[in-house]
C-alpha cells in the first residue's frame, strides 16, 4: 500500500480523501491555493503545501506545481478527486513518467473514454445497446443530413471530445440541422481544441441511471448498483438517489450487466461510473463513461456500506478485489441533496462569502460531507458546493421524510443556499411517486425556482 498520497483537489472531495487515507495508515498531503489558506482540509492533513494563486489555472490545474508538491513531500501516489485533473489524460501521463501512482485508470484508457466517439464504438462492441446514431464522427453537414434521414428527428448533435453535457445541440428538422452542426462544430473546436462532432437520435425527457463499477488490475471487476441522477438542472445535479425509483429488479440487473460488459471492453480499472439514458418505455442506451471518482459516490457508499475511497486506493496499489460480485448486498435506500451557495431565486447566481453561521444537521440515518464551518469565507474562485447531504433509511419513503427532517435542521446563515429548494422538490408529488425524468426541474422550478411552476398535486 501507498505510504503518502498527495491530493490535488480541494473542499469536501480532499477532506473524503483524507479521512479514508487515515482509516489505512496512509500519511496526505494536501495542496491548496492562497484562496484556500484557511480551508478545514488543511488542519486534517500531515502536510500542506501551496501550489499557487487563488485562479484553478495556475493552482490546481498546474500540472508542474502539482508534481513539484509531490516531489518534494516524496508522494507516491497522487489522488486527484473530481473536477480538475481527475479526467486529464495528459497528467495521468506525466504521473506515470515521474513514478508517481495516479489513482485512476490509465492514460490510455482516460483517452480512450474522453474520446465519446470512440467510447461510443466500445459500448457497441460490448454489445451494449447505444443511442442509435451516427458510425463514427460525422465531416460534413452533407453526412449529416444522410445520418438524420437514416435516423429521424429529433436529432442531437454531440462533441465527440464534450461530455457531462457540453457541447450538445439539438435539431428538429433540416435547416435546423445544418445550422446546429456548424454552431456545435466550432462551439467544440473553440472549447476543446476539437471540432469533431457526432449524431445521435435525440431522446426526451430520459431519466439518468448511472452504474458505478469497481475493476481490479488482475480482470475483476463488480457492479455496485445504480443511481438516479434525474433532478438535475443545466447538467448541475441536485439530488441522486439509490436505488433508482424507476427500475424493476430485470431492467437493473440489464443496465448493471451492460455496465460491467462496458469497463471490461475498455481495460478499464479502477472506480468509475457507466452512464445511461432510460427511456419511458424502458429501453436504455449507454451515453459515456466517467472515469474518475464522481461527486455523488456517497450514496453508493451509504447502501453497500462499502468505502469507494478506500477501494480506490487498494485498487491503485495492485491489490484484488477482496470481495465477489456475489458477496455485494444492497440495504435501504439512500439520498444525497447538494447543498450549493446559490440563490435559486436569481437563477441559481453564485452566492460566495462568510458562512455567519453553521450548524449541521445530525441524528439516525444522516450523513454530511463538508468542508465548512461557522466562520469560513467561501471562495468565489470555484464551484459553490457547501456540501452533501445524506440520509439512509430502509425505504424510500422514509429517506425523503428523514432528508426533509435533517434540512429543516440544517442552518446556514449568510450565504444563500439551495436548501429551500430541496425541500420543495421533495415535497413534489411526482418526486415523491418516483414519476420524474430529467425535465422535472425545469418544468416545474423553471422561472422562480422556490416557487412551483405548477403546484405539487
Ligand atoms: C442525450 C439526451 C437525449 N438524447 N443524448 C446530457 C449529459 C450527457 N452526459 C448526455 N446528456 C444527454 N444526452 C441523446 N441522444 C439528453 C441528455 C440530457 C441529460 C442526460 C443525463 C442527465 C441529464 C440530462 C439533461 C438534459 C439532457
Amino acid at each position: 500500500m501507498f505510504r503518502r498520497v498527495l491530493i490535488a483537489n480541494r473542499g469536501e472531495i480532499a477532506q473524503r480523501v483524507i479521512r479514508a487515507c487515515r482509516e489505512l495508515g496512509i500519511e496526505t498531503v494536501a495542496v491548496y491555493s492562497s484562496a484556500d489558506a484557511d480551508a478545514l482540509y488543511l488542519r486534517q492533513a500531515d502536510e500542506t503545501i501551496c501550489i499557487g494563486p487563488p485562479q484553478s489555472a495556475k493552482s490546481y490545474l498546474d500540472i508542474p506545481a502539482i508534481i513539484a508538491a509531490a516531489e518534494v513531500a516524496d508522494a507516491d501516489a497522487i489522488h486527484p478527486g473530481y473536477g480538475f485533473l481527475a479526467e486529464n489524460d495528459h497528467f495521468a501521463e506525466v504521473c506515470r513518467s515521474c513514478k508517481i501512482n495516479f489513482i485512476g485508470p490509465t492514460p490510455e484508457v482516460i483517452a480512450a473514454l474522453g474520446d465519446k466517439v470512440r467510447a461510443r464504438e466500445l459500448a457497441r462492441k460490448a454489445g451494449v445497446p447505444i443511442v442509435p446514431g451516427s458510425d463514427g464522427a460525422v465531416e460534413d453537414e452533407k453526412k449529416a443530413l444522410e445520418v438524420a434521414q437514416q435516423i429521424g428527428y429529433p436529432i442531437m448533435i454531440k462533441a465527440a471530445a464534450g461530455g457531462g453535457g457540453r457541447g450538445m445541440r439539438v435539431a428538429r428538422n433540416e435547416p435546423s440541422l445544418v445550422a446546429s452542426f456548424h454552431q456545435a462544430s466550432s462551439e467544440a473546436k473553440a472549447a476543446f481544441g476539437d471540432g469533431t462532432v457526432y449524431l445521435e437520435k435525440f431522446v426526451e425527457n430520459p431519466r439518468h441511471i448511472e452504474v458505478q463499477i469497481l475493476a481490479d488490475e488482475h480482470g475483476n471487476i463488480v457492479h455496485l448498483g445504480e443511481r438516479d441522477c434525474s433532478v438535475q438542472r443545466r447538467h448541475q445535479k441536485l439530488i441522486e438517489e439509490s436505488p433508482s425509483p424507476s427500475l424493476t429488479p430485470e431492467l437493473r440487473a440489464r443496465i448493471c450487466e451492460a455496465a460491467v460488459r462496458v469497463v471490461r471492453e475498455a481495460n478499464y480499472t479502477n472506480a468509475g461510473t457507466v452512464e445511461f439514458l432510460l427511456a419511458r418505455d424502458g429501453s436504455f442506451y449507454f451515453i459515456e463513461v466517467n472515469a474518475r471518482i464522481q461527486v455523488e459516490h456517497t450514496v453508493t457508499e451509504m447502501v453497500t456500506g462499502l468505502d469507494l475511497i478506500q477501494q480506490q486506493l487498494l485498487i491503485a496499489s495492485g491489490e484484488r478485489l477482496a470481495f465477489k460480485q456475489e458477496d455485494v448486498r444492497w440495504s435501504g435506500h439512500a439520498i444525497e441533496c447538494r447543498i450549493n451557495a446559490e440563490d435559486p431565486e436569481k437563477d441559481f447566481q453564485p452566492s460566495p462569502g462568510k458562512i455567519e453561521l453553521f450548524v449541521p444537521p445530525g441524528g439516525p440515518g444522516v450523513r454530511l460531507d463538508s468542508h465548512c464551518y461557522s466562520g469560513y469565507r467561501i471562495p468565489p474562485n470555484y464551484d459553490s458546493m457547501i456540501g452533501k447531504l445524506l440520509v439512509h433509511r430502509s425505504t424510500r419513503d422514509a429517506a425523503v421524510r428523514t432528508m426533509l427532517r435533517a434540512l429543516d435542521e440544517f442552518v446556514i446563515e449568510g450565504p444563500k443556499t439551495t436548501i429551500p429548494l430541496h425541500g420543495s422538490i421533495l415535497r413534489h408529488s411526482d418526486f415523491r411517486a418516483g414519476d420524474h425524468d430529467t425535465g422535472f426541474v425545469e418544468r416545474y422550478y423553471g422561472s422562480h425556482p422556490a416557487i412551483p411552476v405548477k403546484e405539487p398535486r
